[in-house]
């Protein structure tokens, strides 16, 4: 459905960032819509920047508002299965999220990246590769700005990052080119099982012109698509791969060399995976990455993924507040480079996560495993130097005096930050404060 003629009532369900763009942007190309708000929170986040005129329900559900919706938009936060919104859906009345009605809206060329790890970062650096190309180019979704909000008549390229909560209420987004980089487990509290979740993320190739699939995980692979596809792969023979020539290991597209590896800044094997995906995207998109290549040789990723924020006396102390589920976690226990002892901060809001997968690496490192928050104690069986703490404050303090040179201490929790925090930049920025404070 794209035609808003149907369309009178409209209820947005969840406010938060998303929620608010979705009332603006209607506010903006469609004022003669009725609009109103509900929110199940108290004092939603939002609320204050809520047009005069929006009425906005907040702290419980509201029926008679939704029984008189003809369409209803809600946050991605807010899973389809909810009771309320299964029986909207039930009544035959439109469900949709705030990317369905940017695919609406839309006739640019669009760019968007899914999969469990590595999103945000192929997201900032296929905009930053396609604006040294010359491109005027919006960057949002999951990433941060809503996709709503991005929308300008000057843009020539939009990149979204797009969740799988996303995905799932997103039916028409026709894609230049879209990339399904990894699956491992996340949010196993909001989906029955790992294909459930899949699913949710190969709804990425509904309308895409082009897959980029990553050969290492056939999981990423479309169950059928029948426009172009092209693999990546940093351990076997793929389309964007990796190759020794000369003894030094080279980035290639297509057979062809693009940049040694020992250009880039960035540090991790899981990264130049995540380069191989950006080169895939721009080549399939008809943007030139050869235009970008400066800008990737001096990109050093992202804040709170993996960065060394203080290394002072020997001892480094490295953010990884972003790694959100165990793959992410495992990829930077995998990167490092440890001449004494880990300590490795874990722990948060586990999302249902099953963490044993952590054992195996943690067993060869020597390693301090140091739990806290809401499901902390679930890590306490995974290592026998494991110790439980209430806060990372609490963490910090203990370990402090005992850190000697070679020593790394890590915040890569495998968990959602919820229970303590605002989200993963507040709980990154409070493990940076401690450093600079015992470093
Ligand atoms: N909620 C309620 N009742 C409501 C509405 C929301 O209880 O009526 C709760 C839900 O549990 C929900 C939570 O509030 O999970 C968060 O909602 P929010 O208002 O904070 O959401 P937004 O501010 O609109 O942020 C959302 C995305 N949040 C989620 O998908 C949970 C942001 O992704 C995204 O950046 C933003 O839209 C713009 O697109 C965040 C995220 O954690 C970073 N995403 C997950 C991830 O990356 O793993 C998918
Ligand atoms: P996302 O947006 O999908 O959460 P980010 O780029 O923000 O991805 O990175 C999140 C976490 O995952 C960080 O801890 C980062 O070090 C790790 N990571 C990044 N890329 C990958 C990858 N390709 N595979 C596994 N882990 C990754």
């Amino acid at each position: 459905m794209n035609d808003w003629q149907d369309v009178s009532n409209v209820v947005v369900v969840g406010l938060g960032i998303t929620g608010l763009s979705v009332v603006k942007y209607l506010g903006r190309y469609h004022p003669n819509l009725s609009v109103r708000v509900i929110d199940t929170r108290d004092n939603p986040p939002g609320l204050s920047e809520l047009p005069a005129g929006v009425e906005c329900h907040q702290g419980g559900w509201r029926s008679e508002w939704l029984a008189a919706a003809d369409l209803v938009v809600i946050n991605p936060g807010i899973a389809l299965s909810t009771p309320e919104i299964q029986q909207v859906i039930k009544t035959g009345t439109p469900v949709v999220g705030d990317i369905e009605l940017f695919a609406w809206h839309i006739n640019k060329p669009v760019i968007a990246i899914t999969g469990s790890n590595g999103k945000s970062t192929v997201t900032d650096l296929t905009g930053k590769m396609a604006a040294a190309a010359g491109l005027q180019v919006a960057v949002g979704g999951n990433i941060g700005i809503p996709a709503l909000d991005l929308i300008d008549e000057s843009i020539d390229l939009y990149v979204l990052e797009l969740s799988s909560f996303q995905l799932e209420t997103t039916s028409h987004l026709k894609l230049k080119a879209a990339a399904f980089l990894n699956l491992s487990e996340d949010h196993m509290d909001r989906y029955q099982d790992l294909e459930g979740y899949r699913q949710a993320k190969l709804r990425i190739f509904a309308h895409a012109e082009a897959a980029i699939v990553n050969r290492d995980d056939p999981c990423t692979f479309p169950d059928t698509f029948s426009g172009a596809v092209a693999t990546f792969s940093i351990s076997q023979v793929a389309n964007f791969s990796l190759q020794y020539i000369d003894e030094c290991e080279y980035l290639v597209a297509n057979g062809r060399p693009v940049i040694g590896c020992d250009h880039l800044k960035l540090v991790g094997r899981h990264n130049l995976a995540n380069v191989l995906t950006v080169l895939a995207l721009l080549q399939h998109a008809g943007i030139s990455y050869e235009k970008g290549l400066d800008v990737l040789k001096s990109y050093t990723g992202l804040t709170h993924r993996c960065q060394v924020v203080e290394d002072n006396r020997g001892i480094q102390w490295v953010n990884d507040s972003k790694a959100t589920n165990v793959a992410s976690t495992l990829a930077a226990l995998s990167g490092l480079t440890l001449k004494g002892t880990l300590y490795l901060l874990v722990g948060g809001v586990g999302k249902g996560a099953d963490f044993s997968p952590l054992a195996p690496a943690l067993d060869s490192l020597n390693v301090r495993l140091c739990c806290f928050g809401r499901d902390g104690q679930q890590f306490m069986p995974l290592h026998p130097a494991a110790k439980q703490y209430e806060t990372m404050a609490d963490v910090i303090a203990d370990i402090a005096p005992q850190l000697l040179q070679g020593d790394i201490v890590m915040l890569s929790p495998a968990c959602a930050s919820f229970d303590q925090f605002k989200n993963f930049m507040a709980r990154g920025d409070a493990f940076v404060d401690l450093a600079h404070q015992y470093a």
